[in-house]
Order: C-alpha cells, then sequence, then structure tokens
C-alpha cells in the first residue's frame, strides 16, 4: 500500500515570517494521515525543522550538488542539506531544466548523490506544450525516466512527479483523462525495468496548478499517490485544504 503524501514546494518564495504559515499547518493536522512534506528555499531548512518539531512534517531541499563538497560556489550539497535536517530533495524540477540548463545526466548524478547522503529523492519529469500538442508526450516521459532515474532506487527512497510544464503555475491541468495515462505508464514502465515489487511501490505525484478546489477529483486519478504543489502549499488554509482532499 503507497502512503499518499501531500508535497510542497516554496520555490524561491518565503523569508523568516513564512514560518508562521507551517506552524498554521502543523495545528491543523496534528495527527496527519498522509504524509506531508514542504520544501523551502535552503535558508528556511532548519529553521522549519525546528518550528516542526513535534509534527511528523517532513522537509526538503529543492535541489543539491553532484558532488560532496568543492569549489561550486553558490551550489549545495545533499550532506548538507542532510545537515541541516532535510529528509527529501526536490531534484529535475523543471524550472532547475530550463534555468540551469539541467539534463537528464544531471539529475540522475544529483539523484545518485542525494541517495548516497541519505535523503529521499523526489524526481521531477514532464512535457512541454509543445510536446504534447505533436503527441510525444510519452515518449518524452518514457526518455526523461531512463535518464534521470538511478538504478539503485526503491520504493521507499524515490518518489516521482508528473508535472506537465505547461501546467505550472498556469492555472490550466491536464484534463483527469491525460493524468491518468501518463500515471499508468510511469507505473509500467517502473514495472518494467524495476521488477513489479519495486515497480508498484514507488509513490507517483502529480503537479501542476494543484488547488483545494480542483484536489479532489485529480486524488481519485489511478497511480495517483499525492501531489507536488507549488503557489497553492504557500497558504496553509490551501495547504491543508489539499492534505484534506488526500486523506
Ligand atoms: C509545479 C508546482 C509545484 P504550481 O511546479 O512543483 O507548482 O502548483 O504552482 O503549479
Amino acid at each position: 500500500m503507497r502512503r499518499k503524501l501531500a508535497a510542497g514546494n516554496w520555490k524561491m518564495n518565503g523569508l523568516s515570517d513564512q514560518l508562521a504559515e507551517v506552524e498554521k499547518l502543523c495545528g491543523a493536522h496534528p495527527n496527519p494521515k498522509v504524509e506531508i512534506m514542504i520544501a523551502p528555499p535552503a535558508t528556511l531548512i532548519s529553521s522549519m525543522v525546528v518550528t516542526a518539531a513535534d509534527h511528523p512534517l517532513e522537509v526538503a531541499g529543492q535541489d543539491c550538488h553532484a558532488k560532496d563538497s568543492g569549489a561550486h560556489t553558490g551550489d549545495i550539497s545533499a550532506a548538507m542539506l542532510k545537515d541541516a535536517g532535510a529528509s527529501h530533495v526536490i531534484l529535475g524540477h523543471s524550472e532547475r531544466r530550463e534555468d540551469h540548463d539541467e539534463t537528464d545526466d544531471d539529475v540522475r548524478a544529483k539523484a545518485r548523490a542525494a541517495l548516497a547522503a541519505g535523503l529521499k529523492v523526489v524526481i521531477c519529469i514532464g512535457e512541454t506544450l509543445e510536446e504534447r500538442e505533436a503527441a510525444n508526450t510519452l515518449d518524452i516521459i518514457a526518455g526523461q525516466m531512463a535518464g534521470s532515474l538511478p538504478d539503485i532506487l526503491t520504493g521507499e527512497n524515490t518518489i516521482i512527479a508528473y508535472e506537465p510544464i505547461w501546467a505550472i503555475g498556469t492555472g490550466k491541468i491536464p484534463t483527469l483523462e491525460q493524468i491518468g495515462e501518463v500515471h499508468d505508464f510511469i507505473r509500467s514502465k517502473l514495472e518494467a525495468r524495476f521488477g513489479d515489487g519495486v515497480g508498484r511501490s514507488i509513490r507517483l505525484l502529480y503537479g501542476g496548478s494543484v488547488k483545494p478546489s480542483n484536489a479532489s477529483e485529480i486524488f481519485a486519478v489511478s497511480n495517483v499517490d499525492g501531489a507536488l504543489v507549488g503557489g497553492a502549499s504557500l497558504k496553509a488554509d490551501d495547504f491543508s485544504g489539499i492534505i484534506q482532499a488526500l486523506e
């Protein structure tokens, strides 16, 4: 049985006062029936861990370097995230792929480093609008999976987030049939590569304009085990509505 997961991605948003939303969220869900995670900017990881010390909230990084240490100004290693109290790291988000030219090979190398440091990984994949309109979605997804996923993953240490790029922060979402088609496809590819046991245990999140108002219908789609939520994770009330829809 795959545990449901509501994961928030704050992206480059949030100063210290934003932690009040975490306090509010934890207060609203003292004993959550689902797993809850937030990936704040790196500057807030340690303080978010302290804020949520008595709550099962998991704290994640938004990226890490593939190397353990060295002359990489401005970067952060997986061990640093772990040291700051993070349990997970998001890798290969489309904004990283686009803003920093990250390739599937880069994402796979980062995933190996994160797993070696004892972090769990949330690996993001998804197609552009042009790729969808050219009916290339499943080929793109297959290529990203082949390139981005390390061989050493398990259902315990890896989560995959399907985020159609055209749905991110736009308010547009795919039809439920489109979401189901891609999640079922990802599941079948995982089973083919990693075997039925591991392939069926890896959780799949949908990401892209998830809100309290559309969460329930998305969560009812086959093979959707939760969501990676951007904008709607910044306000406790909004994220709370999504968590409730998952519970
Ligand atoms: C997709 C998502 C969070 P939003 O990037 O990863 O963002 O929910 O704002 O579309």
